[in-house]
């Protein structure tokens, strides 16, 4: 079918090798602003979409094709191997997981079960086997991270201030610990199991962790992510990249863990991050917010953002958080267009 020889090259930028031009792709690739998406999604809810491969596998390919990425990311969600364990985890549209038996005391953290993922979440597997054969670009399989599934599994849904869980983590430390090593063990399994069906790389999603301040990630986080990258970096030959949303304050803690990419919202310039002596590659870290503007203005930041990236070896070009329904297919098509053309013409 695809005589297309395969594209190495968002690999060859995690791992700093010399690239002919800036490889990109966006976080929420797949995703409401596409009408092809939301044709599916009325069809289907969105654990079902998951669930059956060949659904799962064309939505994920959607982006790939539509906007010429680099790199696909599995269509799942970071709940999508909570429910097996126990977490009644619906996602509703325009809200996001909804939990209907949060965590409130140990004895609910004591009934989480483990996760087997070739049994448990087979489709996973299948979907990874599936688009292994057909993409031409790298599949990047990801998780979330313990702090932020946590965050969902006791808030119950989505949170502005998570409250809940850091008072669970202050009031309840060792039930928190349990915690944090039931999530550890579920997202080694979890993401070892992704690698070994064909994923090229894996990101870790701690979109929240920027609530803590540093003490507080030293203390109740950073012990466990030593941990996930340390059993990856031992038991998979793939880079792994770690992410969080508002996190600028936590970069030198994150510097230290066995990942190999580091993602910076907006937030945090490239310049700024390299600055403070990170010299992991780096992958952001456009505004999304932006994408509504004139194409004059995101033109001119993506140019910043490409000669910032490219003073240092290992650039991914992303944006600082997902892409959203009201933005247009057509602005992520020029805006991929203009990466590849304006890198390639400068490296
Ligand atoms: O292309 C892709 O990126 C699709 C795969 C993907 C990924 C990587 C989805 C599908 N979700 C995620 C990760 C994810 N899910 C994160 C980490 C990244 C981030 O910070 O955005 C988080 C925090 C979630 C939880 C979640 N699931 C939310 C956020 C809620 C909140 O707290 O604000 C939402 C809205 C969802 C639902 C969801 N997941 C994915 C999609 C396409 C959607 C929308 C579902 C729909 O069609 O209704």
């Amino acid at each position: 079918m695809s005589q297309k020889s395969f594209n190495d090259t968002f690999l060859r930028a995690c791992h700093q090798e010399p690239v002919t031009y800036t490889p990109v792709w966006y976080m929420r690739q797949a995703g409401r602003y596409q009408p092809e998406y939301r044709a599916i999604r009325q069809k289907y809810s969105f654990f079902e979409m998951n669930e059956i491969p060949e659904v799962c596998a064309e939505v994920t390919r959607l982006p790939v094709d539509q906007l010429g990425v680099d790199a696909a990311i599995l269509f799942a969600d970071i709940m999508t191997p909570l429910k097996p364990i126990g977490v009644d985890v619906d996602i509703r549209s325009g809200i996001g997981p909804v939990i209907s038996n949060p965590i409130r005391h140990v004895e609910d953290v004591n009934r989480l079960g483990k996760l087997d993922p070739e049994s448990d979440v087979p489709f996973i597997m299948a979907s990874i086997r599936q688009l292994r054969r057909e993409l031409t670009v790298p599949l990047i399989g990801f998780g979330g991270a313990p702090f932020t599934l946590a965050s969902y599994m006791i808030e119950g849904g989505p949170s502005k201030n998570y409250h809940q869980t850091k008072g669970f983590m202050y009031a309840q430390p060792e039930a928190w610990t349990r915690l944090m090593d039931k999530l550890g063990d579920l997202t080694i399994s979890y993401l070892q199991a992704q690698v070994q069906a064909g994923a090229h790389a894996i990101q870790i999603f701690d979109s929240w962790v920027g609530a803590l301040n540093e003490e507080d990630y030293r203390t109740y986080v950073a012990p466990v992510m030593q941990r996930i990258f340390a059993e990856l970096k031992e038991t998979t030959d793939v880079p792994t990249i770690y992410f969080g949303i508002g996190a600028g304050h936590l970069l030198e803690e994150w510097n230290q863990l066995p990942t190999d990419v580091l993602g910076l919202d907006w937030r945090t310039s490239i310049p700024e991050a390299r600055g403070r002596g990170i010299h992991k590659t780096l992958q952001g870290n456009l505004d999304p917010s932006l994408l509504l503007g004139p194409w004059e203005k995101i033109e001119a930041k993506a140019k910043e953002i490409l000669d910032q990236g490219q003073a240092h070896p290992g650039h991914i070009f992303n944006l600082g958080h997902g892409t959203f329904p009201e933005v247009k297919v057509e602005t992520l098509q020029r805006l991929t267009q203009f990466i590849h053309q304006y890198s390639r013409k400068e490296g």
